[in-house]
């Protein structure tokens, strides 16, 4: 204890001695522990990615209070494990975890919690056969996007007059596996299902990246005469979706209804351009949202909610010019 007391002691003048000569006052120089956050991120793989990325960095700080280890797992589970693994090394407060795929981290969270570390999930989701090994999650219902571009392309259809008609889908999926996915895909194959006249004839991924998104597509362009609806599940696969099109001598938007999802700023200028007809909006700003957690957790309250979804909007041509203004990413 006393060995303790004089080390915070000496952590204390430190700090005071350094705040004489620096007049900017944070948690880093106030002498407050910082609390040291690990932060396993998927990629780089996408512009909602980015958006994500700069959230947690720009709320992580040392003037909120916080030493954040930033690891980009390059869309690869094993180095996510890895990266987790030397988070514990590093004896850190907090483990947050943007999963890239749902299955497989039993291992590693139990190693977590052998460690007394708290994991938060944000993002995707973990499939996991014992659910207390993380704390709690936040992110978006990507169920519910799904269901609700469905919706929104069986309202599209009847206001065309084409609701009677064959419709043929391709479904440009995001990483197999990754929750975002899973939901989306899952909320098209219920539409299918409920729509006998609503055929999908394709089926493949794009790893959510603009340049598998436009290889995909471009194929898929080779192979089918008749593609009516492109639901691609991210904005960036649809991106690279529009150029394959475009080169294929279609006109996106028009030729073919392009739904996407993500809904960043470039899905709305494309929206206004007229190339994409609707965007179901995946929220990426989960920084605060975090912090709020860690910081009630630090002020002795503890989660409540397992899980907490964002609420997303779903956008198209007739708003798209007057939402724009309003985003943030
Ligand atoms: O839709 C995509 C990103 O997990 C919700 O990952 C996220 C998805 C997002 O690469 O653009």
């Amino acid at each position: 204890m006393k060995k303790i007391l004089g080390f915070a002691g000496a952590v204390l003048m430190a700090s005071l001695a350094f705040m004489g000569c620096n007049e900017k006052k944070s948690a880093a120089n106030s002498g407050k522990k910082l609390i040291k956050v690990g932060y396993a991120q998927v990629g780089a793989e996408s512009d909602w990615r980015l958006a994500n990325t700069e959230s947690f960095k720009s709320t992580f700080t040392p003037e909120n209070g916080y030493e954040l280890i930033f690891v980009d797992a390059q869309q690869k589970q094993e180095n996510q494990i890895k990266a987790i693994r030397d988070f514990i090394q590093q004896e850190v407060d907090y483990i947050v975890v943007a999963p890239v795929v749902e299955t497989g981290w039993e291992t590693v969270l139990q190693e977590a919690r052998n460690a007394s570390i708290p994991v938060i999930l944000s993002d995707r989701e973990m499939k996991l056969s014992d659910e207390s090994l993380y704390l709690c999650w936040v992110g978006g219902n990507f169920l519910k996007e799904g269901q609700d571009a469905v919706a929104w392309l069986d309202a599209y259809l009847k206001k065309l007059g084409r609701d009677g008609e064959d419709i043929n889908i391709v479904d440009l999926q995001g990483t197999i596996g990754a929750s975002a996915q899973i939901g989306r895909t899952q909320g098209l194959e219920e539409g299918i299902a409920a729509h006998p006249n609503w055929h999908l004839i394709a089926q493949q991924t794009g790893e959510f990246t603009q340049s598998k998104g436009q290889e995909v597509m471009e194929s898929m362009l080779k192979q089918f005469d008749k593609i009516d609806v492109v639901y691609s599940e991210n904005d960036n696969m649809t991106f690279g979706a529009i150029d394959a099109i475009k080169a294929a001598g279609k006109v996106p938007g028009k030729d073919i209804i392009i739904i996407t999802f993500d809904a960043v700023k470039e899905a709305f200028n494309r929206m206004i351009a007229g190339e994409i007809n609707c965007a179901a909006e995946c929220n990426p700003l989960h920084g605060p949202r975090v912090d709020e957690i860690i910081k009630n957790l630090e002020s002795g309250t503890s989660v409540t909610q397992k899980k907490q979804y964002v609420t997303e909007g779903v956008f198209d041509q007739d708003n798209a010019q007057a939402v724009l203004p309003t985003r943030q990413y």
